[in-house]
C-alpha cells in the first residue's frame, strides 16, 4: 500500500524528531551524573558530621592497699587489700572513624602478663587519624577486695575454669575471682558447667556470669548458686564474657568446674549433635537411653531399637529399666502396667490385688498391712508378716517404716526406742563422680587401718563400742589377728561369709574402749528387718576409695548421690550373681560409684523423720563406676538379728 500524497509532510519530518530525541537523552544523562555527584558528596559530609556512640567498659585495679589507695601511693605498701574500679566510656566518634578507635581502645589492654601501670591508670593515645568529638567517663563501680585475681583468656580452644583447689578441696573464704574470655570476632562463648556446688543463698556466694568483659549489671547473663549437677549451659550473645566468682567469710563448699569454648552461631557444634541447652554432645550418645544433654534433647525423637522400649513420651530406654521402680522415662510410663492388678485396684506387697477404694480404710485387707502402710493413721494389725513392724509387745503395725520417724506408732512407743542415732549435728549441707564432705557430715564414717598399711576400708559406727564393717575387708588385709586386736577387741566375722560369692560380707568390731561419741563420731540407725528400701530411693555413698577404677585413695573424706536399684534388674545386669542377702545401687548412666578402699562402708539412707539408716555395707562390683554395673552391698535388713545378737546393739 502507498502513502497517500498528503502524508509525504509527515514523511519529511522523521529526521528532524529522532535529533529531538537524542538531545533529551543527553540532557537526562546529564542530570543523573550531577545528580550522583552531588549524592555522593553530601553522603560524604554527612557521614564527617554524622557521629556514632562507642560505649566503652574497663577496669582500673590497684593492689596492696589496705584502705583506699590515694594517688602516688605504691603497690608495695604490705597491704593485700585491691581495688577495683570499673568505668563506662562513651566515644563520641564521626562513622568513619569506627576503626581507628577500635584500635585505640584495643592499645588500653596491657600485653598478656604485664602489669598495668604503677598508678593504675592506661592512657588512651588518640592517633592523628582519630578525632574524637566528645568522651562521657562515669564510674561504675567499684570493689575492695582482701584477694583478688582476674585471668584474661583468648578462647581458641576449649578449657576449663574452677574454683580454687577443685575438686580436692573447698574454695576458701573471701575469695573474689574474675575470668575474661574473649574469643574471636563474629564467635560466640560457651560456658558448660560440669559441677557447681556453691551455699545455696546467692547473697554468700555466687557466680555471676556477664556478657562483656567487665561485670557491668546491664550485660549480666545469670546468677549461679546452690547445687546444679545437670550441665548448665550459659552462651553469651556477643564474642565476650565474664565469670566473677565471690565467696563471703563464712562456711565454704566444694566448688565449681566449667568448660569453655567458642563456637561461630552459624555452626555452633561442627561434627556433634548440639543439644537444646547449647550443649554439643558426641552423635553417638544419641537415642542410647542416657539423658546425655542434660535437658533430655538427644533422647527426642528417637527410633528405638530392639532393646529398647518406647516411652509415651516418644523417649527410647532399656528394656531392662522397665517396671524398676524408678521413673526413667519422664512420664513413669515405663513403671506402668508392671503389676497384676487391673485398673482401680491395690497391688499388694505380698502380691495380692484388692480393690483401690479399700486404701487407707481401716482395715486389713492386703493381709499384710501394706493398703495401710501409708495411710495418716498406723493400724495395729492382727496378724504380721514380713512386711510389718514388730512392736516389742509382739504386736505388728501397718505403717511402712515407723521407726525413728519422730511419730510414736506402737501402743508401747517401741518404735521410737534406741533413736539417739543418725542424726547430723551440723545442718546438712570418692567414691568415684563424688565430692568433698563437710566435718561432721557423716559423723558414723570409719577408716580401718592397719598398722604399716593405712586406709585399707571404711566401716560404720553402730554404737560407742560396735562398728560395722565388710568381711573381706578382714580376710584380705588382716595379716594376723595380734595387730587388730591392739584396738580393736573383738572381730566377729559372719560365719557364712563366702570370699568367692561375697555373701554374708558382713563383719562386726568391738572396740577395747568405749569412743566418746561427739559431733563427729556418732551412730547411723540400722533398719528393722521388714524396713523398705523402694527402688529408686535416693541413697549416698560416702568413703576414702578410689576416685577412679585402678586410681588412687581420697585424702578428703568423698561422698555421692546414688540411687537404689531394682533388684531384678541389677540381677540380670550382674550375671545372676547378687543374692537377696544383697541390695544394689548406683547411677546406671555410670561415672558414680564405690570403688577400691570403700569397702566396708556404709550406703546411708535418709528415713522419714530425717534420720539416717544403714540401707547396705560397700561390697562389691564389676570395677567401679562402669555403666549398667551398679555398686553391690551388704543388705543390712537381713542382718538386724544377727547383729543385735552379737553384739546387742
Ligand atoms: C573394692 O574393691 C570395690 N564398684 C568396692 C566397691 C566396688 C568395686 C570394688 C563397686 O573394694
Amino acid at each position: 500500500q502507498f502513502l497517500p500524497a498528503s502524508d509525504s509532510k509527515h514523511l519529511e519530518k522523521k529526521p528532524g524528531r529522532r535529533k529531538k530525541l537524542w538531545i533529551g537523552v543527553g540532557l537526562v544523562l546529564a542530570a543523573a551524573a550531577v545528580a550522583l555527584l552531588t549524592g555522593l558528596l553530601v553522603w560524604h559530609f554527612h557521614c564527617e558530621l554524622i557521629s556514632i556512640t562507642f560505649i566503652h567498659t574497663g577496669s582500673v585495679v590497684r593492689s596492696g592497699c589496705l584502705s583506699l589507695c590515694s594517688e602516688g601511693e605504691g603497690s608495695s605498701d604490705g597491704g593485700s587489700g585491691s581495688i577495683v574500679a570499673y568505668y563506662q566510656s562513651e566515644f563520641d566518634v564521626p562513622v568513619p572513624q569506627q576503626t581507628s578507635l577500635d584500635e585505640a581502645i584495643e592499645s588500653l589492654d596491657p600485653p598478656e602478663g604485664s602489669q598495668q601501670g604503677r598508678h593504675g591508670r592506661v592512657m588512651l593515645r588518640p592517633t592523628d587519624a582519630l578525632n574524637v568529638n566528645s568522651v562521657i567517663s562515669r564510674g561504675l563501680r567499684t570493689f575492695i577486695f582482701s584477694e583478688r585475681e582476674s585471668f584474661n583468656i583468648h578462647v581458641k580452644e576449649a578449657g576449663i575454669v574452677q574454683s580454687p583447689g577443685f575438686p580436692d578441696s573447698s574454695y576458701q573464704p573471701n575469695v573474689y575471682l574474675q575470668w575474661r574470655l574473649r574469643a574471636d570476632p563474629r564467635h560466640r562463648v560457651r560456658l558448660d558447667f560440669h559441677t557447681l556446688i556453691l551455699e545455696d543463698d546467692c547473697q554468700q556466694d555466687f557466680i555471676k556470669i556477664y556478657d562483656s568483659l567487665a561485670p557491668i549489671e546491664n550485660r549480666a547473663l545469670t546468677e549461679l548458686c546452690g547445687r546444679k549437677l545437670k550441665s548448665t549451659v550459659i552462651t553469651s550473645l556477643s564474642n565476650s564474657m565474664t565469670i566473677k566468682f565471690n565467696s563471703d567469710s563464712s562456711y565454704v563448699d566444694q566448688g565449681f568446674t566449667a568448660e569453655y569454648e567458642a563456637f561461630v552461631p552459624t555452626n555452633p557444634c561442627p561434627g556433634r549433635f548440639q543439644c537444646t541447652n547449647n550443649l554439643c554432645i558426641n552423635k553417638t550418645l544419641q537415642c542410647d537411653g542416657w539423658n546425655d544433654c542434660g535437658d533430655g534433647t538427644d533422647e527426642d525423637n528417637c527410633t528405638c531399637d530392639a532393646s529398647q522400649m518406647k516411652c509415651k513420651n516418644g523417649r527410647c530406654k532399656p528394656k531392662f529399666w522397665e517396671c524398676d521402680g524408678a521413673d526413667d522415662c519422664g512420664d513413669n510410663t515405663d513403671e506402668e502396667n508392671c503389676v497384676k492388678c487391673k485398673t482401680g485396684e491395690f497391688s499388694c506387697r505380698n502380691g495380692r490385688c484388692v480393690p483401690e477404694k479399700l486404701k487407707c480404710n481401716g482395715e486389713d485387707d492386703c493381709s499384710d498391712g501394706s493398703d495401710e502402710s501409708k495411710c495418716e493413721k498406723s493400724l495395729v494389725l492382727q496378724q504380721c508378716s514380713e512386711f510389718t513392724f514388730h512392736c516389742k509387745s509382739g504386736r505388728c503395725i501397718s505403717k511402712l517404716n515407723p521407726e525413728c520417724d519422730g511419730e510414736q506408732d506402737c501402743e508401747d512407743g517401741s518404735d521410737e526406742d534406741n533413736c539417739q542415732c543418725g542424726s547430723r549435728p551440723y545442718r546438712s549441707s570418692r567414691i568415684v563422680g563424688g565430692q568433698a564432705s563437710r566435718e561432721g557430715e557423716w559423723p558414723w564414717q570409719v577408716s580401718l587401718h592397719i598398722k604399716g598399711t593405712g586406709h585399707v576400708c571404711g566401716a560404720s559406727v553402730l554404737s560407742r563400742q560396735w562398728v560395722l564393717t565388710a568381711a573381706h575387708c578382714l580376710f584380705e588385709y588382716q595379716t594376723n589377728e595380734w595387730t587388730m586386736r591392739k584396738n580393736i577387741k573383738r572381730i566377729i566375722a559372719h560365719p557364712d561369709y563366702n570370699p568367692l560369692t561375697y555373701n554374708n560380707d558382713i563383719a562386726l568390731m568391738e572396740l577395747d574402749t568405749e569412743v566418746t561419741l561427739n559431733q563427729n563420731i556418732w551412730p547411723i540407725c540400722l533398719p528393722s528387718p521388714t524396713y523398705d528400701f523402694p527402688a529408686g530411693q535416693e541413697a549416698w555413698i560416702t568413703g576414702w576409695g578410689a576416685t577412679r577404677e585402678g586410681g588412687v585413695t581420697a585424702t578428703i573424706l568423698q561422698k555421692a548421690e546414688v540411687r537404689i536399684i531394682n533388684s531384678t534388674v541389677c540381677k540380670s545386669l550382674m550375671n545372676d550373681e547378687v543374692s537377696d542377702r544383697m541390695l544394689c545401687a548406683g547411677v546406671l548412666k555410670g561415672g558414680v560409684d564405690a570403688c577400691q578402699g570403700d569397702s566396708g562402708g556404709p550406703l546411708s539412707v535418709t528415713g522419714p523423720g530425717g534420720r539416717v539408716f544403714l540401707a547396705g555395707v560397700v561390697s562389691w562390683g564389676d570395677g567401679c563406676a562402669r555403666r549398667n554395673k551398679p555398686g553391690v552391698y551388704t543388705r543390712i535388713t537381713k542382718y538386724r538379728s544377727w547383729i543385735k545378737e552379737m553384739s546387742g546393739v
